[in-house]
């Protein structure tokens, strides 16, 4: 099949993370997260340490929770050491113990075995890739600039986000464009020094100006806040634990071979919060709201339940208010009753923070399970938990359409937005609505998702957050779905049977 053709049934298979399975029963394990009894966590920590001795790393992940327990994660030092599932169970204070789910890019954006692929390895070991095809968007962790004045004037590339008229956002700017608003971006990081994104980067105060030595606190090397994160300006990197929350990508020939991030987390971060009016590129929803970077799946496309976790708790610690989700997690798998509590019970965490996690709706293709899926009958998680602080997004196209390959569900699905070749910020300074686009290879694909869709939606949530400093989640969440414009391709098939309207929502 021609990969061109295939463009709309590869739309995004990369745009959604999903954990792949893992078995759940597993007798032993290098890497489990296990749930124990608050009070009792040091203890457990100490036992375990000297029941394991140097061979295991435990570490907790999440603050008391609710019901009193924390979340710890336990690897054992070396593949060969496995730890012992039922030997943790067995032990005082311990309520339970699961894997640490993987939470990866879906793969399947790679080439199919075919004539293009074949020709494209070909050359790579003849070694006549185009430059192109080889070369990084931009080499990892660069430098994080310094706060500037952003600049002024239109937006010249506005007109190509096709999302942003569907929606009226400038109708809905004419009172507050998201100022003194923070949205969090938990994903494959972002590209901080982009022109149309650096200076809507949320700046951590406790980590910004000068010490009590006269140094730099971005840069001293000093948790300065004391929140556990040595000069986390813009963020954190949960993936590859520092302070640069990068997007780092692979290369479009590692893409198209192999899989990985395809620079996802700047894409969305650019339908969140693009900075507005400021002479360059593009706009997002909230262009006055700071995006804070949270990076948990690396390059290859891969993250982990526990690093997911730490973001969500960065957000609770630091009181952002809305989150904006393009990942999933299958560690729901109908075998696995147990499921992914870990994630469940730092969900309800969130909600009882008072925090709005807005989340991609799912791709069902990249889930396996098929085009034109419906939630209701097959979950896609986290979108499809229960917790009512989740909007979950759909897909739609320019013509109202529900995206071919979107999720959707009655009453699992909240809304729609805009997700089909969505136009947005990617990495190194530049602006696209194509995943990849080599059309001298015939391989062009659009950025194409529920991916793209819930950043919108996140987007909204600050502009109207931002206006009515007063409202908790449930209003917030209330406004935006009371506010929905119905559309034909949603009835019946998400909650308000319609799509986002900011111009609705911010009359
Ligand atoms: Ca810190
Ligand atoms: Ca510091
Ligand atoms: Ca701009």
């Amino acid at each position: 099949m021609n990969f061109d053709s295939r463009a709309a049934a590869l739309i995004l298979s990369c745009l959604l993370t999903i954990a792949s399975h893992q078995p759940a029963h597993a007798s032993e394990a290098t890497n489990l997260l296990v749930k124990v009894h608050g009070p009792k966590t040091t203890s457990f920590v100490s036992s375990l340490s000297k029941l394991a001795g140097h061979s295991a790393q435990i570490s907790p992940i999440t603050q008391t929770l609710h019901d009193g327990t924390r979340w710890v994660a336990v690897k054992s030092a070396s593949k060969s050491r496995t730890l012992s599932v039922r030997a943790l169970q067995s032990m005082p204070g311990v309520v339970m113990v699961q894997p640490n789910y993987p939470i990866r890019l879906m793969h399947d954006f790679k080439l199919p075995k075919g004539a293009q692929r074949d020709a494209l390895q070909h050359q790579a070991e003849a070694g006549t890739l185009p430059v192109s095809l080889t070369t990084l968007a931009k080499a990892d962790n660069p430098a994080i600039p310094g706060p500037s004045t952003p600049g002024l004037g239109a937006d010249s590339l506005f007109s190509q986000q096709w999302g942003m008229s569907d929606n009226n956002v400038v109708s809905g700017w004419k009172g507050a464009q998201g100022e003194g608003f923070v949205v969090a971006v938990l994903d494959t990081g972002v590209d901080y020094t982009h022109e149309d994104l650096v200076d809507n980067m949320w700046r951590n105060p406790g980590e910004t100006g000068v010490d009590a030595s006269g140094n730099d606190m971005a840069t001293n090397g000093i948790d300065d806040d004391g929140n556990g994160y040595i000069d986390d300006v813009v963020g954190w990197d949960f993936a590859a634990n520092d302070n640069k929350p990068f997007d780092l990508s692979v290369t479009p020939f590692e893409l198209l071979l192999g899989g990985g991030n395809p620079g996802h987390g700047t894409h969305c971060a650019g339908n969140v919060a693009a900075r507005g009016d400021n002479g360059k590129g593009v706009a997002g929803v909230a262009p006055k709201t700071k995006i804070m970077a949270l990076r948990f799946i690396g390059e290859t496309g891969e993250g982990s339940t526990e690093a997911a976790i730490k973001a969500i708790e960065y957000t609770m610690k630091m009181g952002v208010k809305v989150s904006s989700n393009s990942w999933g997690s299958s560690g729901e798998d109908p075998e696995d009753a147990a499921g992914n509590q870990a994630l469940k019970d730092v969900l309800e965490a969130s909600r009882l923070a008072g925090q709005l996690f807005v989340a991609a709706a799912g791709n069902g293709d990249t889930m396996g399970v098929g085009y034109d899926n419906d939630t209701n009958a097959a979950p896609a998680y986290p979108a499809s938990y229960g917790y009512e602080h989740i909007i979950s997004v759909a897909a739609i196209d320019k013509g109202d359409g529900l995206g071919t390959f979107s999720n959707w569900g009655a009453k699992t699905v909240d809304i729609g937005a805009p997700g089909v070749a969505v136009f947005s910020t990617v990495v190194e300074n530049g602006y696209t609505d194509k995943v990849i686009d080599f059309p001298e290879f015939n391989i062009v694909a659009n950025w194409d998702g529920t991916s793209m869709a819930a950043p919108h939606v996140a987007g909204a949530a600050a502009l109207y957050w931002a206006d009515n400093p007063l409202a908790t989640a449930a209003d917030v969440k209330k406004a935006i779905l009371d506010s929905a414009k119905p559309i034909s391709s949603l009835q019946g098939k998400a909650v308000t049977n319609g799509k986002l309207s900011v111009e609705n929502l911010m009359k």
